[in-house]
């Protein structure tokens, strides 16, 4: 029988008993906004342009190095992934992209695997490469580092997993390779701080030269963990010196969740923003570090000041502004799908929030130095609810009213569940 799907006409009866209040709250948020001078119905078209790309990686239930407590029905291939991002997709409507991970995504036939993510209407974000574990069959260990390994055949190794990765990329239509090194060290003394910079920035020359020459790689910083004691790249500066050495093709990432405690992310946001190297992001929020929770759950308004730099960048034609987005979360205690739309979400409340920033207001505040007003231009459109924005720009696009509930009476993850019976491992460290 035919993989259980959800019909269009049930996602229309389910808006239908919503359609009447979501309109009305619509139209009064519309009436508010009218006379801040701002077009409701722009913001609409502008939140339904809106799209980030869900991680492959990110559909199955996450892990802690203590435990991974898998759910029913999860996707067992990333065929089945992209199942679970279809579905993502076409009740939120704001995830048109997936971003995938090898080898774990790795499959015979790529163009099949384009093609099915095509009929969905998806298509093949940054490419993620992973020589931060080692694989079945695998020549050499990375148990001390990678593209910074002081043996150089362990460094070959990773770059020809990073050539491949791009080669696969290429067939899935991506235009672009994040690399994440989980490279570093546990003791002081353990490695030299200088020499793995070196080699790692030596190996990236090898992968940037592999890159087509419509693509671009991202560099991922991190500043702990699964290395405790030093990381190779572990801030933003480490990363855009690196990648002002490797030259034009290369940029920072930014997770998030990659930042010390109360490290002031929309700034490092617009610096790179100003030196012309911003990649995008992992979105995520965190309380204390790599926490992978989800995006805007912890602290809404931090991710609000984060697109408050972007639509600012944006407004003022920066130069070499173009943004890729990727969640990247760790879902342990939800069922994944809903967590994505969930961030997703957020993702277009806190784009949507910023666009409604009277700009002019704000800097003629900051010219004056009216600290306070200034801070209240920006509180002024974080305070304002958007919902029925987002709602009014999913039902213009076919999208659920309220994604999670329809997701709930569709009755998809229970159908999954036959169709997918358990995979028996309880694997910790899946991030
Ligand atoms: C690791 O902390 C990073 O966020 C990477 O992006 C990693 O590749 C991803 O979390 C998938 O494991
Ligand atoms: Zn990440
Ligand atoms: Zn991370």
């Amino acid at each position: 029988s035919a993989p259980f799907s959800i019909s269009a006409d049930f996602i229309a009866d389910h808006n239908a008993r919503l359609d009447g209040a979501t309109t009305e709250d619509y139209h009064a948020l519309e009436r508010t906004l009218t006379r801040r001078g701002i077009d409701a119905e722009a913001l609409v078209r502008k939140v339904t342009e809106f799209g980030v790309a869900i991680p492959t990686w990110g559909v199955g239930t996450g892990g802690t190095r203590f435990a991974r407590f898998p759910g029913p029905g999860e996707p067992r291939n990333v065929f089945e992934k992209i199942d679970d991002c279809a579905v993502i997709h076409q009740l939120a409507r704001a995830t048109p992209a997936v971003s995938p991970h090898l080898p774990w995504d790795k499959v015979d036939d790529n163009a099949a695997l384009r093609e099915k993510a095509a009929a969905h209407g998806l298509a093949f974000d940054a490419v993620n490469s992973n020589t931060f574990q080692d694989q079945p069959g695998q020549a050499l260990s990375y148990k001390f580092g990678s593209l910074s390994h002081t043996d150089k055949a362990v460094r070959d190794q990773a770059v020809a997993h990073n050539i491949e990765s791009i080669e696969i990329g290429r067939k899935l239509g991506s235009k672009a390779l994040t690399v994440w090194i989980a490279d570093g060290s546990n003791f002081a003394g353990q490695s030299s701080l200088t020499k793995v910079l070196d080699r790692y920035i030596d190996a990236m020359r090898e992968i940037v030269a592999a890159l087509p020459a419509d693509w671009r790689v991202f560099l991922e910083h991190k500043f702990f963990e699964p290395a405790f004691y030093s990381t190779v790249i572990p801030d933003w500066g480490t990363s855009f010196a690196a990648a002002q050495e490797l030259g034009p093709k290369a940029y920072c990432l930014v997770d998030l969740g990659h930042h010390a405690p109360n490290v002031n992310i929309e700034q490092i946001v617009a610096r790179l923003v100003r030196f012309k190297k911003l990649a995008g992001f992992h979105f995520n929020d965190s309380r204390y570090g790599d926490d992978d929770l989800d995006t805007g759950s912890v602290d809404p308004f931090r991710l609000f000041l984060v697109f408050n730099e972007l639509i600012d960048a944006e407004r003022r034609k920066a130069e070499g502004f173009a943004p890729a987005y990727m969640i990247d979360q760790s879902h342990n205690v939800t069922d994944p799908i809903e967590s994505l739309m969930q961030s997703a979400i957020e993702l277009q409340r806190a784009y949507a929030q910023a666009l409604i920033v009277d700009r002019a207001a704000l800097e003629a505040a900051q010219e004056t130095n009216d600290a306070l007003g200034a801070h209240l231009e920006l509180k002024r459109a974080f305070t304002t609810d958007v919902s029925p924005l987002l709602a009014a720009a999913r039902l213009r696009t076919g999208g659920a009213i309220a994604p999670i509930a329809a997701y709930r009476a569709s009755g998809y993850r229970a159908q999954r569940a036959k169709e997918r019976p358990a995979v028996a491992g309880t694997s910790a460290g899946i991030v």
